[in-house]
């Protein structure tokens, strides 16, 4: 039997065919009639069978006893956190209670509907420096996030901090960019690593780690002196015109080379091509977000796209329309939230932008659990995360993980979190549900999600959500049964669950410029370079830029003992994260943690490629092999993230986790996002003998 259906290895999208004999899928093929992939896949689509049907997946509930793992129903499962999650929220508020869940998996709108109903405002996601800072500052200063129109052909691309060809990150796929540059689209890449995209580049820009907002400085002066800027667009579309321009005075040219350590022809270039080749559009990348400037660079880059008349043009930065479905935030909920629970959400008062969109910090919800403060937090609720894996300052993570009261984990295996859990509920991959695939993302289409076998007892997050929604909050604000809510779902567009998955997708209409008729949706209906939003919430109005805190140059005491550069979490083909270890043949591609590190600085240190590394922080350390490249320049070392070892007795959380060495102090974060600096750190390296 062949199921069209959704994969959702990644963040998702890629249309598939699937085979299933007897109960099992034995094959996974690209689907060509599907617009998203047109039966492209990347090598984690094609081997998801053996993820699914992984002898490891966790099959049936379990609850921690002293004895080790009980087997459970899901009827005493239900009930325990039911009764467990009534009895916290009695005692010591629904904001008592945090939710959380990792990156995009379609499973968000349901997880904010249950917070929302549920009365807490707590939802621990990765949003703080993961796509959340593009939704909230694009929201602020243009109303919306700006899209790449691969459709409408870009003669020219940034991409900048980012690697799509590899990472397909949210609305993108890589070779939507491949198809791009085969006909001609001119290509600059802003990466400190020589990555493949970088050789293929007309121009690439090796900027140092965590400087991009100074190149963007730098670009927009020479855009401004050489009037290579969109007049008409600046008069009639930016607010904070003079304002801006009196600000990038503070920021020239011969400053940005200083700080980039590039050439003063190098960001001319970047200028030129950009702003007259056009439509141009920028491709940004998750690097831009996980540090100190994280906001302040957004800003630019949309300053950038903003002035040289791109946002909303066909082949420049759009703004997709949504298909006609319940979209991701009415499913959400989020104006049952009552008042006085949001303003209790953790670290809002801090991160005043992120508390926009409803994220939090990780930390505050760690620190609430360590030391009561501000109010303690007694449960964790966690569906599709890892964050002992893949949070900064792993330790602290791990203490709390330990010591909050009650922690329920759903996940399909068996992960260092999960080991953590009192009670343990197994849930379904994307191969054994239903649903309204890409419903979260802002590429203007929604995709059908087929379900094509049933492993074990595994309930898919939506059932587990529903439930429990039902035991724990307004039991009327649930459906009878999942086609009811997939009906629900598509009510807008007439469609029932079955035409349109007999149908496969859906599209929003395209329109572009719409600001001509209606403005930008924001306060001043115009782009706001001067943004009165930030403003209102007490920052500075106009961006700005800050030296990063942990390099060679801005810590000069504490890079005489670590003095290299250390950046995390350039993402790996067969991985998503912490994802994929699993014996089998994604992990067989990639068995071992690789540190990029240049040959230069790997004779310094006597490593040869292969070599067992330890890579020590200022918090930490742990083990990655040596690969020698220079792919890296010279004092800059790149270490993968998210490992951990499922083979071995304790998960092996500690020995390859670059987490235990990144910081999660408030004063390296962003101010407005709090985004986590992940991507500048100092580090030193040495030599092991065996790992
Ligand atoms: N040092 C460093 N750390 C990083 C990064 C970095 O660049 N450097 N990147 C960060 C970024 S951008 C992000 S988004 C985060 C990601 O962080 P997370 O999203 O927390 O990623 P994972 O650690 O892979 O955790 C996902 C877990 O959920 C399970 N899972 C997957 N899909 C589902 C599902 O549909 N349902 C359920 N119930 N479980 C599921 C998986 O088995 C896995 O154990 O990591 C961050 N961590
Ligand atoms: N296979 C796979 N795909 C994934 C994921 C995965 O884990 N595995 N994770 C998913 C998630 S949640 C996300 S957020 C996306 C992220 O995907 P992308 O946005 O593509 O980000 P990365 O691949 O982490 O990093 C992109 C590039 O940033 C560079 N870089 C590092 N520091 C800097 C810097 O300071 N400035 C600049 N300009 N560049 C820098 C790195 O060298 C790297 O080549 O990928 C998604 N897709
Ligand atoms: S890019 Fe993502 S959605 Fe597409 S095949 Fe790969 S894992 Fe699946
Ligand atoms: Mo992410």
């Amino acid at each position: 039997m062949t199921i069209r259906s959704v994969c959702r290895g990644c963040h998702g999208g890629c249309g598939v065919l699937v085979e299933v004999k007897e109960g099992k899928v034995t094959e996974i093929k690209g689907d060509p009639s599907c617009p998203i992939n047109r039966g492209r896949l990347c090598t984690k689509g094609r081997n998801y069978h053996t993820i699914t049907h992984h002898p490891d997946r966790l099959l049936y509930p379990l609850r921690r006893t002293k004895g080790g793992w009980k087997r459970i129903s899901w009827e005493e499962a239900f009930s325990e956190i039911s009764e467990r999650l009534l009895q916290i929220k009695e005692k010591n508020g629904a904001e008592a209670v945090v939710l959380g869940y990792g990156t995009g998996r379609d499973n968000e709108a349901f997880i904010y509907r249950f917070a929302n109903l549920f009365g807490t405002p707590n939802v621990l996601t990765a949003g703080h420096m993961c796509y959340g800072p593009r939704i909230a500052t694009g929201i602020a200063i243009c109303g919306n996030l700006p899209v790449v129109d691969y459709e409408g052909r870009p003669r020219c691309v940034i991409v900048w901090g980012c690697n799509p060809v590899v990472s397909n990150p949210d609305e993108y796929k890589g070779f939507y960019l491949l198809d791009a540059l085969k006909e001609g689209t001119k290509l600059i890449v802003v990466d400190p690593r020589r990555t493949p995209l970088a050789k293929r580049a007309d121009l690439w820009l090796p900027v140092r780690p965590g400087t991009d907002g100074a190149l963007a400085w730098g670009m927009i002066n020479v855009i401004i002196d050489r009037g290579w800027y969109d007049e008409e667009f600046v008069r009639d579309h930016v607010h904070g015109w003079e304002d801006f321009c009196r600000r990038a005075k503070e920021y020239p040219l011969r400053w940005a080379t200083e700080r980039t350590g590039l050439e003063e022809s190098e960001i001319l270039k970047a200028a030129e091509l950009f702003s007259q080749t056009l439509p141009s559009a920028i491709h940004w990348g998750v690097a831009l977000e996980q540090g100190k400037n994280c906001t302040n660079t957004i800003r630019l880059l949309i300053a950038l796209m903003a002035i040289t008349g791109n946002l909303d043009r066909p082949g420049g930065n759009v703004f997709y329309s949504p298909p006609p479905v319940i979209s991701a935030s009415q499913l959400g909920l989020h104006k049952r939230l009552p008042e006085e629970q949001r303003k209790k959400r953790l670290g809002g008062d801090r991160f005043r932008l992120a508390d926009t969109i409803g994220v939090i910090n990780p930390k505050a919800v760690w620190d609430a659990i360590l030391t009561g403060k501000p109010y303690p937090v007694k449960a964790l609720f966690l569906m599709s995360t890892n964050p002992l894996i893949t949070r900064a300052n792993a330790l602290q993570v791990k203490a709390a993980l330990e010591q909050v009261d009650f922690l329920v984990v759903a996940d399909f295996f068996m992960t260092p979190t999960a080991r953590e859990a009192d009670i343990l509920l197994p849930s379904a991959t994307w191969l054994e549900v239903d649903y309204v695939a890409d419903l979260w993302k802002r590429h203007g289409w929604v995709l059908a999600r087929r379900k094509a076998v049933q492993v074990g007892e595994c309930l898919s997050d939506y059932e587990i959500l529903m439930e429990l929604g039902r035991r724990c909050t307004s039991p009327e604000d649930w459906w009878p049964t999942m086609r009811d809510a997939l009906n629900y779902i598509l009510s807008p567009s007439g469609l029932t669950w079955e035409e349109f998955s007999e149908r496969g997708y859906l599209q929003g209409p395209r329109v572009f410029r719409k600001y001509r008729t209606r403005g930008f949706s924001t306060p001043t209906r115009k782009v706001e370079l001067y943004s009165t939003v930030f403003e209102r919430l007490g920052y500075d109005p106009l961006p700005g830029y800050y030296d990063p805190p942990e390099t060679p140059w801005s810590a000069a005491e504490l890079a005489r003992r670590f003095p290299y550069i250390l950046i995390t979490g350039a993402r790996i083909p067969s991985f998503f994260h912490s994802e994929n270890r699993q014996k089998g043949p994604l992990r067989e591609r990639h068995p071992d943690p690789l540190l990029e590190i240049n040959p230069e600085t790997a004779a310094e240190k006597g490593i040869k490629e292969g070599d067992w590394v330890r890579i020590r922080s200022p918090r930490g350390s742990c083990l990655q092999r040596a690969r020698v490249t220079d792919r890296v320049p010279p004092g800059v070392i790149a270490a993968e993230h998210g490992w951990w070892f499922p083979e071995e007795e304790d998960g092996g959380w500690k020995r390859s986790n670059i987490d235990l060495l990144t910081d999660n102090s408030y004063e390296t974060c962003d101010p407005a996002m709090g985004a986590t600096n992940l991507r500048v750190l100092l580090c030193d390296v040495e030599k092991v003998d065996g790992r």
